[in-house]
């Protein structure tokens, strides 16, 4: 096993770039260096690194040679362009965009889910949606022990899903509206202040989002199982950091909420948080800057015989994103998969 990796992450300015430096150096990856890479644009500027700064450097089809691993979020147009050419010099790639998901070359991979999916890496590996990871974390454990065949979702999505765009455009909008100003609308449709909008990413031939439906295959694919049935909307709202989803699921076998919080309990990945008692349930306030997927209001689904209701909430920017993809990076190291058994098989 390689112990010390040259990394390289692309999109390194963005809010998950960014995020994946600091998860990186946080968790000690056995990095001797690490590169930070970015548009034309930021070339010459500088990220944090754990107590250091790197340097910017432009992002190009050469940036590669001689690096073990890259991880990728600079848009699907940038991955689709760049990663083909990492993979051809032996960089394996863990990719964050929407590019490579549904490819079956691909593997889709959250650790706690489907880690054994790695093995047969080609060496680009996709990193789920943020909405996704976070639901199946939640979901594995009930379906590993009563079989799920349907879920109905309802997302509340932070603007930091969308990068620094997004978070920018919430803060300016309610600034501007606590000066009486109009707000200026740019990134989203509408204004997003003090606002939801039912609409995630662009709209589809079937009346849903792509976000919607990024949630129904993801999740198939990483669980493994067609005959989950999922039904999704994602609605934004005016939350800086931490998705929540207000997750129904119902089961092939009877499982009680006594049952259900007691399997949660000892998932991986996932903190129990409820006692509406006390007030306790998951908030996008206290998952912002947590690993945890908080899970709480579980409770039974009155009107059918076997259903669950569960709150999901994590934080997006790092479950969602960077966190998962360092959790790739660090399985992979694990079981001694970092290296490219067909390098040209993603180069056109
Ligand atoms: O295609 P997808 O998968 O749907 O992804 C689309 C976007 O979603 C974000 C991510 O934004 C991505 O760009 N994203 C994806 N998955 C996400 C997830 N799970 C997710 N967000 C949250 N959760 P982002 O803001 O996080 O990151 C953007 C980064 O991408 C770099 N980039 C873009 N095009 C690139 C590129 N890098 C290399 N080559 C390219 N062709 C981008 O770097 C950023 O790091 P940058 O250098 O282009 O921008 C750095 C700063 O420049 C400012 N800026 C932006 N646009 C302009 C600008 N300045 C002047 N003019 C502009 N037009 C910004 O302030 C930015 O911080
Ligand atoms: O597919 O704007 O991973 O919140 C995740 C964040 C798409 C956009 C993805 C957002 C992106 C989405």
């Amino acid at each position: 096993m390689k112990k010390s990796l040259v990394v390289a992450v692309a999109g390194a300015t963005g809010a998950v770039g960014r995020e994946m430096l600091s998860v990186l150096a946080e968790r000690n990856f056995p990095a001797s260096s690490v590169l930070a890479l970015a548009s034309s644009r930021s070339a010459g500027s500088r990220v944090p690194y754990g107590d250091d700064e790197l340097v910017v450097r432009e992002l190009t089809r050469e940036s590669f040679r001689g690096v073990n691993l890259a991880l990728f979020s600079a848009g699907g147009s940038t991955s689709l362009e760049y990663a083909p050419y990492a993979a051809a010099s032996g960089c394996v790639v863990v990719d964050n965009s929407s590019a490579w998901r549904m490819d079956d070359r691909c593997p889709l991979v959250v650790p706690e889910v489907n880690p054994h999916a790695l093995e047969n890496h080609n060496g680009i590996i996709a990193n789920p949606n943020c909405s996704t990871i976070q639901m199946v974390v939640a979901l594995k454990p009930l379906h590993d022990a009563a079989g799920i065949r349907r879920v109905v979702v309802s997302t509340y999505q932070a603007v930091s899903g969308t990068g620094q765009k997004g978070i920018a455009e919430l803060e300016s909008q309610v600034r501007q509206l606590f000066n009486g100003r109009d707000p200026e609308i740019k990134t989203y449709p509408h204004r997003i202040a003090f606002n939801c909008l039912p609409h995630i990413d662009v709209f589809l031939d079937n009346e849903y989002t792509r976000e919607e439906m990024k949630m129904v295959h993801e999740t198939t694919k990483i669980m493994e199982d067609p005959g989950i049935r999922v039904t999704a909307t994602c609605v934004r709202v005016p939350v800086f950091y931490g998705h929540s989803e207000a997750i129904n699921i119902e089961t092939a076998k009877k499982l009680s909420a006594r049952e259900a919080r007691a399997l949660l309990a000892t998932a991986p990945g996932v903190q129990v948080c409820d006692n509406p008692a006390q007030t306790m349930y998951p908030m996008a306030v206290d998952a912002a800057g947590e690993d945890a997927v908080f899970v709480g209001r579980i409770r039974e689904d009155e009107s059918i015989a076997n259903g669950l209701n569960l709150w999901v909430v994590a934080d997006n920017v790092r479950k969602g994103a960077a966190l998962n993809a360092v959790q790739i990076a660090e399985e992979l190291l694990k079981r001694d998969l970092l290296a490219v058994r067909a390098p040209d098989m993603f180069v056109k």
